[in-house]
């Protein structure tokens, strides 16, 4: 036994009084029995067994039901170490106001230990995490999401190198809702929260937000980045990491199918969501994705738009806040199939398909293990990684940022992804498509101050010359009208094979005062929809919409003072001056 684990768990038993402790293993039978009772507690609904076998639903409480980006804090001492973009509060203060809110928080509840790891195990990459909850429905997400119980003990033997995270229900009043980040010691407390990114302190809070500073202080990097390989019709495959804001299709991206136009081409999955990028010996950045299962986004997920994710989640898979139709399926707003007559909405009640409730949240989510998906990588669990070929920034854009281009440098393209602006969508609680500026798309995840942060990604430029390629694309046009102007899913991959051209040197662009740009024949339209006069409204940089874009990105830069660095003031100067302003 870990005595260092072992005392830390007395300590939070002691002060938040379960009537019992289980220490999870992992197994079958201990899941089953989890679920059991959470069958019995309403937790959890059993799904259909013929058409989704082995699957669960859940009702989180309704006004609980995306991350909460005003109730998180990082716990640094210094508040500069925090930054302009997180919220901080000191330790101290920390534990005056919510170590309280823990006391007898689990009397009544069983207090859950799951042992995890981020990562495969064995890899060097990988770290050990160890959660302390008293949800069942978090001890069956992080069963999917990550590999846990015995593996993870193993892993950990003696070591004190772990993360502890402390995890209550307490009763889910936002007022008394909190989740607060210790990075000098490693440590998360999360409380009146039990869902996604609040709840699953694995994912956000650890792999990103505590993970970030390990990242920084080692020399590596902690980024909210899917990875995907690419293999092109000679069985070359050359590997993509992309940033894009919660809910602007990652997931997907890493499991898109390719149109039938473009013959040969084949994608495969190594990540969704998260990824942690290393230099390997040969200078190269190899990237491993930390999780174990997908916690996607369900509404807009068709047989059409994302058939991997609909194979994926049809076993084994957890669904959270969607409609349950009377045969106990889910169903969603952009499922690609028509309401059914009888269904229950998220919220419990019976659906009216002429009435203003939707049937299921927009951030209703599946939860699926990784392996189930058709496209999963050969690569996907190599615990060296995979190397990284390009790098994608993007956002939800109605206008200005064109279908795609390509950063000058690697600085330059730092600066792209330190830029980012995006649309907020249904993944925070708040208001919904606000432009805001979300940096590399780690505004709400970066777990230190965001000026040294891009210091961070300066710097590990200087350390190679084989950095991948930076790119930015925009899946989100508009018209006028609001209608979509690029087909998106499958169809992206037209975009990436640009990208792929540009890596090996061989797709040609137009230099424009935002970076490289595809020429008007540059992506390959074959068989689409989309013509001349569309195309070179998607690909066109717009010297009014810049200027605001620029004036925006230099009011939020202001706000780092002296933690901008001088690169970003530079490149923000520049750029200014190639649009003669
Ligand atoms: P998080 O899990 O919150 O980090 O989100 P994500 O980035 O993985 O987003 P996801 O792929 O789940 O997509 C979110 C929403 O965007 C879904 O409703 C998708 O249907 C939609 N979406 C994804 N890709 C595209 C695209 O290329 N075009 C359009 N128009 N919509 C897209
Ligand atoms: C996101 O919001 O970016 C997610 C979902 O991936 S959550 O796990 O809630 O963070
Ligand atoms: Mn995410």
């Amino acid at each position: 036994m870990n005595q260092d684990l072992k005392q830390w768990v007395d300590a939070c038993a002691a002060h938040t009084q379960p009537d019992r402790v289980v220490w999870l293993d992992g197994s079958q039978e201990e899941i089953d029995r989890v679920y059991a009772e959470g069958l019995e507690d309403g937790t959890f609904l059993r799904m259909n067994e013929e058409t989704y076998p082995d699957c669960y639903y859940h009702r989180s409480d309704p006004n609980d039901v995306a991350r909460v980006e005003h109730l998180t804090f990082i716990c640094s001492e210094k508040e500069e170490d925090a930054g302009p973009t997180n919220h901080w509060k000191h330790p101290d203060k920390a534990r005056e106001e919510v170590w309280p809110l823990f006391e007898g928080a689990m009397k009544g509840r069983t207090m859950y230990v799951i042992p995890y790891i981020m990562g495969p195990a064995g890899s060097a990459i990988s770290k050990v995490g160890v959660e302390i909850t008293d949800s069942r429905y978090v001890v069956a997400n992080m069963r999917i999401m990550t590999r846990m119980g015995k593996v993870a003990l193993e892993q950990l033997g003696d070591s004190t190198d772990y993360c502890k995270g402390l995890h209550s229900l307490g009763d889910l009043s936002p007022d008394r809702r909190f989740i607060l980040h210790f990075p000098s010691r490693r440590e998360i407390w999360s409380i009146g929260s039990g869902y996604g990114g609040n709840a699953l302190l694995g994912k956000k809070c650890y792999a990103l937000r505590i993970a970030s500073v390990m990242a920084r202080d080692q020399g590596w990097l902690a980024e909210h980045m899917l990875i995907v390989g690419i293999e092109n019709p000679q069985g070359e495959t050359r590997y993509v990491a992309a940033a894009f804001p919660s809910a602007c299709g990652k997931t997907n991206l890493a499991m898109l199918v390719p149109p039938a136009s473009m013959k040969g081409w084949r994608v495969w999955t190594v990540g969704d969501d998260i990824a942690w990028m290393k230099f390997g010996d040969d200078g190269r950045l190899y990237a491993i994705n930390p999780e174990n299962g997908f916690f996607g986004v369900a509404p807009g997920t068709s047989e059409k738009t994302n058939p991997n994710a609909f194979k994926t989640v049809r076993e084994n898979s957890i669904f959270t806040n969607v409609g349950l139709t009377d045969d106990r399926e889910p169903w969603w707003e952009g499922m690609g199939t028509s309401a059914p007559e009888k269904m229950t909405t998220w919220k419990g009640a019976p659906y009216d398909p002429n009435g203003a409730e939707r049937a299921a949240h927009p951030n209703s989510r599946f939860t699926a293990p990784a392996d189930q998906c058709p496209c999963i990588s050969p690569e996907w669990e190599n615990p060296q990684g995979v190397p990284i070929d390009a790098i994608l920034f993007g956002g939800r854009r109605a206008r200005t940022n064109p279908l795609v281009f390509q950063s000058f440098d690697w600085n330059h393209g730092v600066f792209v992804g330190a830029a980012v602006g995006s649309e907020t969508t249904a993944a925070a609680t708040g208001a919904v498509g606000v432009v805001r500026r979300d940096p590399m798309a780690m505004l709400p995840f970066c777990g230190y101050n965001m000026g040294d942060y891009w210091q961070h990604w300066v710097d590990m430029g200087t350390r190679s010359d084989k950095m991948p390629k930076i790119f930015h694309v925009n899946w989100f046009q508009q018209d006028d009208r609001g209608k979509y102007l690029w087909p998106g899913f499958g169809e992206n991959l037209r975009v990436l094979q640009w990208v792929m051209n540009r890596c090996a040197g061989k797709a040609e662009a137009e230099e424009t005062p935002i970076g490289y740009v595809p020429k008007a024949d540059g992506i390959d339209t074959s068989g689409l929809d989309v013509d001349g006069a569309t195309m070179s409204r998607l690909l066109e940089v717009d010297p009014g919409d810049w200027k605001k874009e620029l004036d925006d990105q230099g009011e939020f830069f202001g706000r780092f003072g002296d933690k901008l660095p001088a690169e970003m003031k530079s490149q923000l100067e520049k750029a200014r001056a190639r649009f003669g302003l």
